[in-house]
């Protein structure tokens, strides 16, 4: 029986998919090192997120380029592909000239003029960059309405169109509501040990932020429906990724916001302009240990027609610094 079962493992093993990666990065010409925050230790949780990427055809010539979001000094990268798997550094010729705490970045056409458009999240003002389409992107923000003063985390964001009119919303997941000049050192409270060890405090014990959805008014405008859509009636939570997808097969998009410590919130799209939070009830709001821990993002996959729930938890702090990497199968 054990010579079996031992020849059905090897069996099982010989069969299994052997695919490696290999990190291309610096081939690639993706040398530009992240920053963000310290780079042998952290003493904020500011320190603790980011950086987020997108890839997608910034100028349109079937190649795709990739955007990296960087922490304060550096400004963030934007690379192009040569359409041979070659990148060059163009962020400050693309105009993403902005230095700060950059995090999400999610790209969508805003004004449907089929130059896909860029958002990216930060810690005090989150960027709206319209795509000229001469490989150039202009930062609107503030002719868009959207907040450009006041001290926000933006964390997570996805762009979704909530209401179907055909034009693409802001959604944006706000993490800490962390007053710049109050920030707690580590070791100076309960939430800024662990295991005996001073770090960086929070998020406990610091206030949570509330997330946010901004309706294009199809004018280069958005304006703020959050109260309005039901977007902050869970209250506040340490928002980190967002995603958005038909769950409910309904035919109208929902969100998921994967939260730090608070429990995640599944809002359901309600076909009328506001949403109501499902987490809970529909089983997403904690890991499977009844815990609201460390969920870091949130994704999903299409398995047999169904959407499959994917949580990313665990993650290192020696994850957030480093040279981007890519990787293709060996
Ligand atoms: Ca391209
Ligand atoms: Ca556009
Ligand atoms: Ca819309
Ligand atoms: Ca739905």
């Amino acid at each position: 029986m054990r010579l079996f079962i031992l020849l059905v493992m090897l069996a099982a093993a010989a069969e299994a998919p052997t695919v490696r990666f290999i990190d291309i990065a610096a081939p690639a010409g993706l040398t530009v090192p992240n920053t963000f925050g310290g780079k042998d230790k952290k003493d904020s949780i500011l320190e603790s997120t980011g950086t987020g990427a997108a890839i997608f055809d910034f100028d349109g010539d079937g190649a795709e380029d990739i955007f990296i979001g960087n922490g304060p000094p550096s400004r963030s990268e934007l690379y192009k592909n040569d359409g041979t798997g070659h990148f060059t550094e163009v962020g400050r010729q693309a105009g993403l000239t902005r230095t700060g705490w950059a995090q999400a970045a999610c790209v969508g056409d805003i004004d449907n003029d089929g130059h896909p458009d860029l958002f990216v999240t930060y810690y005090g003002h989150n960027s709206l960059y319209r795509n000229l389409g001469n490989g150039k992107f202009q930062d609107v923000t503030e002719r868009a309405g959207l907040p450009v003063t006041g001290t926000r985390w933006g964390s997570g964001c996805a762009l979704i169109d909530y209401d179907r009119d055909g034009l693409l919303d802001i959604f944006v997941a706000n993490y800490v509501d962390l007053d710049p000049a109050n920030v707690p050192k580590p070791g100076s409270g309960r939430s800024c040990e662990w295991k005996g060890m001073a770090v960086w405090c929070g998020p406990h014990g610091l206030p949570a932020g509330h997330n946010a959805l901004y309706h294009n008014n199809g004018d280069g405008t958005f304006t703020d429906v959050s109260a309005k859509a039901g977007i902050l009636a869970p209250g506040s939570c340490y928002g980190l990724g967002a995603v958005t997808a038909d769950f409910d097969n309904d035919g109208w998009p929902d969100i998921y916001v994967a939260c730090d410590q608070t429990p995640s919130l599944l809002y359901r799209n309600k076909h009328d302009g506001t949403f109501e939070e499902r987490g809970d009830a529909a089983g997403v709001a904690y890991n499977a240990g009844l815990q609201c821990r460390w969920p870091v993002a949130g994704r999903h996959g299409n398995r047999g027609g169904g959407l499959r729930w994917q949580r990313l938890s665990g993650y290192r702090q020696d994850q957030f610094l480093g040279r981007p990497a890519i990787a293709i199968p060996e």
